[in-house]
């Protein structure tokens, strides 16, 4: 196996014997076989457009596929070997439909003409045979972009999926992602591969705005709600993940049967739409951050609902009470399947059979709900604020979170802005410093939680809207991003800032394995993008001056 898609990839390189996610070798190479049978799909689902040969249940299953492949999201080969004969029969049928339809399909690749084995170990050899990141191309800088974009298209397809499953779909990002996909398996120079990597960003900006529109349009725009980080006496269930929807279904079908809902991780957000935090059951957080959850959950005495990423092994002690829905899957968890209206009462079973909290403790509470909405109705006050200069600078502190000692930067970070200053947060990141109390300024908070990594959307409109009131650019602003990465959405949201041209972000724990010297010289010399300082003192005294 050779995998370094994400912050923690081995020594900073490539994982080659196991994941240090706990991906196995089996597992490694059946997604790189997914990820090629699908740009063979997308090879002729691009020529369809072409001659509108459009499949809207294609578009939704590549999407699926692809996220599929993102970090800590399917770690079940069954699922996988499921998903490539799929793919392989869909671009089948597909291309009978598009030449008949006096499509061309232009492209000597292999992913068209690929034939899967048809035992599970014939296509874990056959994926392993691949090598397909180091084959990407034989140069390593046109390598390093062709990776980039290629996790940025998986970050990008997690959007989209997790938009359509709310009722929001746009086909440019459909085409762009069937184009971008065809198009990677081609030779391509220099220029070209970063415009793609830049277009996959822009494209990405319109799939977080669709999502933004699925979670406030059927859940209403977040408020400042107080979360409980304690418990009360009560059967109980833990969501985590980031599906609004399924936290929604499961929510109303808990309804009355004494049991309360916590959330875990990223779900945290979801306490502050309306149309969630109107039932009574909806009661608090437990946990952190996903990398926290071996730990956590064992002392979770209810059942757990996985929506989507981060999973790790569930460990014995709680396996049992451990279920998986949507993309997410673990070999031997039960999962609850189905796309339109789910059937949880295998989960809710668990939760009455188990014995819930028996008492209650008190640890506080957190505010979530500072989503573009919330913040920008006090725009006024924050727009006066930086004008009196009761407020000097804004921090953007977020993105992912991890295992790695170096992330301690971020919580350092936190707790050392200045108290004239404000800090937005997003993501599983915030758990490094959420349930610190920073007191406010002029009544407005000085740590807003904007929402989940899925909320970058709501962060950037919250820049380009202050930029807007002070008549200047968004990189002119007293702003500073210092942002912390692990998979495959951070990638496509940094692409994403990059697109609209977003300079002097600071990025850590570690910068990617995947990006080469000379790539990252171009993301310098246009972006002058920056590795995180060896202390968050000094990154501070560098942007307050
Ligand atoms: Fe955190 Fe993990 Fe949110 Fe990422 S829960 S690192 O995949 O999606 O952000
Ligand atoms: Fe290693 Fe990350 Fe790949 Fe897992 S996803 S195998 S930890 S690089």
């Amino acid at each position: 196996m050779y995998c370094n898609q994400c912050e923690q990839t081995a020594k900073g390189v490539a994982c080659t014997t196991i994941g240090i996610c706990g991906k196995t070798e089996g597992v490694a190479g059946l997604e790189d076989l997914l990820t090629h049978a699908v740009q063979g799909l997308c090879i002729v689902a691009d020529a369809g457009r072409k001659v509108n040969v459009i499949d809207n249940a294609i578009d939704i299953f590549v999407c699926e596929s692809i996220f599929s492949c993102l970090t800590n999201v399917d770690f079940d080969p069954a699922r996988f070997e499921d998903l490539i004969y799929k793919t392989v029969q869909l671009r089948d049928e597909l291309r009978t439909k598009v030449e008949a339809a006096g499509g061309v399909i232009d492209s000597t690749a292999a992913a068209l003409t690929f034939t899967p084995a048809d035992t599970l170990a014939g296509l874990e050899e056959q994926g392993a045979a691949l090598n397909f990141i180091n084959t990407l191309d034989a140069n390593e800088d046109l390598q390093s972009l062709k990776q980039i974009t290629m996790y940025g298209l998986r970050g990008l397809a997690a959007y989209a999926e997790h938009a359509a499953i709310l009722g929001q779909e746009d086909d440019e990002v459909y085409a762009f992602i069937h184009h971008a996909m065809a198009v990677l398996t081609t030779e391509m120079e220099l220029g070209d591969l970063v415009a793609l990597a830049l277009k996959t960003g822009e494209v990405n900006i319109k799939a977080m705005e669709l999502l933004d529109a699925g979670n406030t349009g059927n859940y209403g725009h977040p408020v400042p709600t107080e979360v409980p980080l304690g418990h009360r006496p009560n059967k109980c269930i833990l969501v985590t993940g980031h599906d609004l929807r399924d936290i929604a279904m499961l929510l109303e079908q808990t309804k009355g049967k004494g049991i309360d809902i916590y959330t875990h991780g990223e779900m945290l957000p979801t306490h502050g739409y309306p149309e969630l935090k109107k039932y009574d059951h909806f009661y608090g957080h437990f946990g952190t951050a996903w990398q926290n959850q071996q730990k956590e959950m064992p002392n979770f005495p209810g059942a757990i609902l996985f929506t989507t990423n981060c999973i790790q092994k569930p460990k014995d002690s709680y396996k049992d009470n451990v279920f998986t829905t949507g993309l997410v899957g673990w070999p031997d968890v039960k999962h609850v399947a189905g796309s339109g209206e789910k059937d949880f009462s295998a989960v809710i079973e668990k939760a009455l059979a188990l014995p819930g909290f028996t008492d209650t403790v008190d640890n506080g509470t957190v505010m979530v709900g500072f989503a573009r909405n919330t913040v920008l109705g006090v725009a006024d006050k924050v727009i006066d604020a930086v004008k009196s200069k009761a407020i000097r600078h804004f921090f953007l502190v977020g993105g992912c979170d991890g295992a790695k000692p170096g992330r301690n930067y971020f919580t350092e970070m936190a707790e050392q802005i200045p108290q004239d200053c404000m800090i937005l947060t997003l993501a599983c990141g915030k758990f490094r410093f959420f349930d610190k109390k920073l007191g406010d300024i002029g009544g407005i908070p000085r740590l807003l939680d904007v929402g989940q990594c899925n909320d970058a959307y709501s962060a950037i409109q919250i820049a380009v809207a202050l930029a807007g009131a002070f008549e200047c650019g968004v990189n002119d602003l007293p702003l500073s991003f210092v942002l912390s990465w692990y998979e495959q959405k951070a990638v496509v949201i940094l692409l994403s800032l990059f697109s609209l041209g977003i300079k002097d972000i600071r990025l850590g724990p570690s910068l990617p394995a995947f990006v080469t010297p000379n790539v990252l010289n171009v993301l310098v010399e246009n972006f002058n993008v920056m590795p995180i300082g060896e202390t968050a003192a000094d990154d501070l005294k560098a942007i307050l001056g």
